[in-house]
């Protein structure tokens, strides 16, 4: 496929990679997982993403930080035993080829399909890709289609790693209602105002906020959602940091993610296609 100016082949580590560069700023997506590694805009020169200092780019291992893509379930909600099927599906380490790229003055934009849409616990006929687009913002979008005769179950995610300079100085700006948190057992509590981070933070927002803000002593970013009936917020803090062999035990201090998710027990009907859209600023 003929490449425009402002998209090259790089590579980290063992891994093939595309940078975009162009008037609004420059991303690099690393071809295994589809795996959105940097994005810098133009305006500012600031880093959006964090990505581990001890992340592998083996091309076996899923690569700590920038964006996973979490499908065709979110975490180990695939309804078979836990250690059976991979926690955030199996697409995040699958090989995904370059299907189309374009270029305007709206940006350029790269769409990427996966290896195989089939994998262990997901036999159905579906067809996926991930539309990444450097524009104004930096835009994410998971496409799933159900090309089959039969509804199936879809969870998924943009499981996007946000770097900040200080998580003890940051706050989430634009959440409401209730979460169930995973470091007590799945309850329910109602979100804090103002949402700031002292400890290991592990929620599924139930309210699908259209527009957050990061707020941390090296600046402001902003996440914009479509698509999604949750936001996931995730701190390892210092012990489950520490217990991660791609992670620092340092490395919770300058992170935290903010996913846009669809959790819960979602089915795709079929002929449906559900499109899932970070959009970074
Ligand atoms: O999205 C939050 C979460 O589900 C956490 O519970 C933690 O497991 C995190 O994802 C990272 O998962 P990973 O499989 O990438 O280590």
């Amino acid at each position: 496929m003929q490449l425009p100016s402002s998209i090259t082949q790089a590579s980290r580590g063992s891994l093939d990679t595309l940078v975009l560069s162009n008037a609004f700023g420059r991303c690099e997506i690393s071809l295994f997982g589809a795996h959105v590694l940097s994005y810098v805009p133009q305006s500012d020169q600031r880093e959006r993403l964090w990505l581990s200092q001890s992340a592998i780019f083996d091309g076996i291992s899923a690569i700590r930080g920038g964006v996973p893509v979490c499908w065709p379930w979110f975490s180990d909600n695939h309804g078979n035993r836990q250690e059976d099927l991979p926690s955030h599906g199996y697409v995040r380490k699958q090989q995904w080829t370059l299907n189309d790229c374009k270029d305007d003055d709206n940006g350029t934009a790269v769409t990427l399909v996966p290896q195989s849409v089939q994998g262990p616990g997901f036999d159905y006929a579906a067809q996926l890709k991930i539309v990444v687009h450097l524009g104004e913002q930096l835009s994410i979008t998971l496409v799933t289609r159900n090309l089959g005769s039969e509804p199936f179950p879809l969870s998924c995610a943009l499981h996007t790693y946000f770097a900040v300079e200080d998580i003890q100085r940051s706050e989430l700006i634009g959440l409401k209602g209730e979460y169930l948190d995973k470091t007590r057992g799945f309850d329910t509590f109602s979100t804090p105002s103002p949402y700031r981070f002292t400890m290991e933070t592990d929620r599924i927002h139930l309210d699908a906020a259209e527009h957050l803000t990061i707020q941390h002593p090296g600046g402001v970013t902003e996440v914009d959602s479509s698509g999604h009936n949750s936001i996931v917020v995730w701190n390892p803090w210092q012990d489950k940091a520490t217990a991660m062999a791609d992670m620092r035990e340092d490395g919770y201090l300058t992170m935290l993610c903010v996913e846009t998710a669809v959790t819960g027990d979602v089915s795709l009907a079929p002929g449906q296609t559900l499109a899932l859209q970070q959009r970074i600023g």
